[in-house]
């Protein structure tokens, strides 16, 4: 067995926020991989519009920076937990990983829930305590409590002899002890030279395993992955070894090799590092690309199974095929099956309407992002409330089951469990610092979940964090029943005015400002009480006199609560939708007429009968 001394491959996991994307910023600044006058700004990595909108990773990604004539090949990965599959397509790529922990925050459920994939994937962890510039930061106990989470992970004994540094990703310094100066980044390279071990290489034909894949206009498919074996040059011979194990033919195109946020162009890759090549068109990602020699297969990316499905449909609101580019069925579904390529947490599968397709996916925000991604695209269409996903195991019907973390004030303990105990939670953990802040930790099914975080944001003013990490399936809790008030909903089709505005809220909350277009059952707004009420948000006063007329300048509308795509997701119900378009976002009753639904209530009362 061969080593490659002048490579090193690393992946960079945390839970989310904990400063990845931050810490490979300072490397990237720090090994020169820059002209001195770029401009090249912060959370370089986050190069996606909703990753910078959001402030978060949600693709993992590769770069490299070279040091001291070693080039380290960096895997970004996402640390929020929707996104837990990005981190499993790429751990395989690397040798070590930099295991990132608040020292604040300390430990949380993706900290173990990464911490344990990387231990299973045999990865040489080291372990940084970052913002460690922050006031209050407890790092002793928060390498403790990180040292506890290895002796509960690791795997191997050597796993748990793993090098600490203390870092501000913020302002690029790291020191292999506390209280030291630190002054650069230096010691972490240093480390990661010293302790990542590097890659091991086998001699005989090429083989690499694509474990990401990327478009060009000009070039198309770009394969992107490790090399196990071998080596690989444009107009290499290569199989493509698919799931089913069947081999496609091509011809390699070109070869690219990583270094800071460029690829660069080279006449040959070996065994050990991480590359990028074109020329295929029909592969994906799991796939093993090998030489014709010898065309075995890699074990393919194991991906953990999706928790929370909803429907999409083609739009059916009055509304419909006004505002996107793609509004047909057949785009629709083409487009959501295109996703699976690289989307690999994600399921898609047609329903018995032949309008109607089901997505499954990891979460809310994983859903959420394929919808917001797909809308700036052009598509129009309407999605379902999400649901968590149930199955039968051993003739038993079981659900996901979330740890939820809850950073908090005091204040707010007893409202939020009472709000939790109504969705199934119980408490795990509660410990408070003495300064009147408070982390919770409670077992909730994700079906308590859905629809909870609007009402954690107005419960908690918006002053507390919560996280919530796939934990395990456990026996059906049985049903939740809905909390959520009944909605306003728009009586006829027209423009919202004012005065009809004003009515709305005296009933309850809206969502729209005077001037939107409406149609009959659209969502206006929430009502004080249970049940839905239609309202005539377009109704005008009757000028019967002047003094009548002015009165109605006078009316000032308290601003509406415009709810952004997630916290609609969030809030609709079974018998409602959330119409999707590039300009708009529209909720909407399933059933627009009222009569239609009073027609389905006493129906629905019939069959209880
Ligand atoms: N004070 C302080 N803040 C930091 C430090 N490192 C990162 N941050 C801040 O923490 C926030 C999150 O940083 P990111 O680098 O996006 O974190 P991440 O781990 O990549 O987050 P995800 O990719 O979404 O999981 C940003 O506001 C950073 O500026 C640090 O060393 N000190
Ligand atoms: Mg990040």
């Amino acid at each position: 067995m061969n080593y490659r001394s002048d490579i090193r491959n690393i992946a960079i996991i945390a839970h989310v926020d904990h400063g990845k994307t931050t810490l490979i910023d300072a490397m990237l600044k720090q090994s020169k991989v820059f002209r001195n006058n770029q401009l090249v700004g912060e959370l370089i990595m986050d190069q996606n519009a909703l990753e910078r909108e959001k402030g978060i990773t949600i693709m993992a990604k590769n770069t490299a920076v070279v040091y001291r004539g070693v080039k380290i090949n960096i895997i970004d990965t996402p640390g929020h937990a929707d996104f837990s599959g990005e981190v499993e397509r790429v751990v395989s790529m690397a040798d070590g990983c930099l295991l990132l922990v608040d020292s604040i925050e300390g430990p949380m459920p993706q900290t173990k829930f990464v911490l344990r994939l990387a231990m299973e994937m045999g990865l040489k962890p080291i372990v940084v305590i970052n913002k460690i510039d922050r006031r209050n930061s407890r790092i002793a106990e928060v390498l403790k409590l990180t040292e506890d989470l290895f002796l509960e992970l690791a795997i191997s004994a050597d796993q748990l002899d793993f090098p600490v540094l203390y870092a501000s990703a913020r302002e690029g310094i790291a020191v292999t002890e506390l209280g030291m100066k630190g002054k650069d980044i230096a010691p972490l390279f240093e480390c990661i030279l010293e302790k990542v071990p590097p890659p091991k290489i086998e001699s005989g034909p090429f083989q690499m395993l694509v474990s990401n894949l990327d478009y060009d206009s000009h070039k198309g498919k770009i394969a992107i992955g490790r090399i196990w074996r071998g080596t690989v040059a444009p107009h290499d011979p290569v199989v493509s070894v698919g799931a089913d194990g069947s081999g496609a033919h091509y011809e390699i195109s070109e070869v690219f090799t990583y270094l800071g946020l460029k690829h660069l162009k080279v006449e040959k890759a070996e065994a050990g590092d991480i590359v990028a090549v074109t020329g295929l068109d029909k592969v994906n990602i799991g796939d093993t690309l090998a030489s014709p020699e010898q065309p075995e297969a890699l074990p393919r990316i194991e991906i953990g199974e999706p928790t929370v499905e909803m429907t999409f449909g083609v739009n059916t609101s009055p509304f419909a095929g006004r505002e996107g580019r793609f509004c047909t069925t057949r785009q629709l579904r083409a487009r959501l099956y295109r996703e699976l390529e690289t989307n690999l947490s994600l399921r898609v599968q047609d329903t018995d309407s032949p309008d109607t397709f089901l997505a499954k996916g990891r979460g809310e925000l994983h859903l959420a992002i394929l919808i917001e991604t797909i809308r700036r695209e052009g598509y129009e269409f309407e999605v379902s409330r999400p649901e968590a996903i149930t199955k039968i195991v051993d003739g038993t019907l079981v659900e996901p089951v979330e740890v939820l973390t809850i950073d908090t004030k005091d204040e707010y303990i007893a409202v939020l469990t009472e709000m939790l105990g109504k969705r199934q939670a119980q408490l795990t953990d509660m410990r408070n610092d003495g300064h009147d802040n408070v982390r919770l930790v409670f077992h909730v099914p994700t079906k308590g979940l859905i629809g909870f975080r609007n009402a954690f944001s107005t419960a908690t003013r918006g002053e507390s964090i919560m996280n919530a990490t796939f934990l395990s399936y456990e026996p059906y809790h049985g049903d939740i029943i809905s909390t959520r008030n009944g909605v306003l909903a728009a009586s006829e089709q027209g423009i919202a005015v004012t005065y009809g505005l004003n009515n709305a809220q005296g009933r309850g909350f809206t969502f729209i400002e005077p001037g939107t277009l409406v149609y009959e059952g659209m969502i206006v707004g929430l009502n004080s009480r249970p049940k839905d009420i239609a309202i005539n948000v377009c109704k005008e006063k009757k000028k019967t006199n002047i003094r009548a007329a002015r009165s109605d300048i006078a009316i000032r509308l308290t601003p509406p609560v415009q709810l952004s795509l997630e916290q609609a997701i969030d809030f609709i119900n079974n018998d409602e939708l959330v119409e999707v378009t590039p300009g708009n976002i529209r909720l909407r009753k399933k059933l627009l007429t009222q009569a239609q639904r009073l027609r389905d209530i006493s129906s629905s009362m019939r069959s209880v009968k």
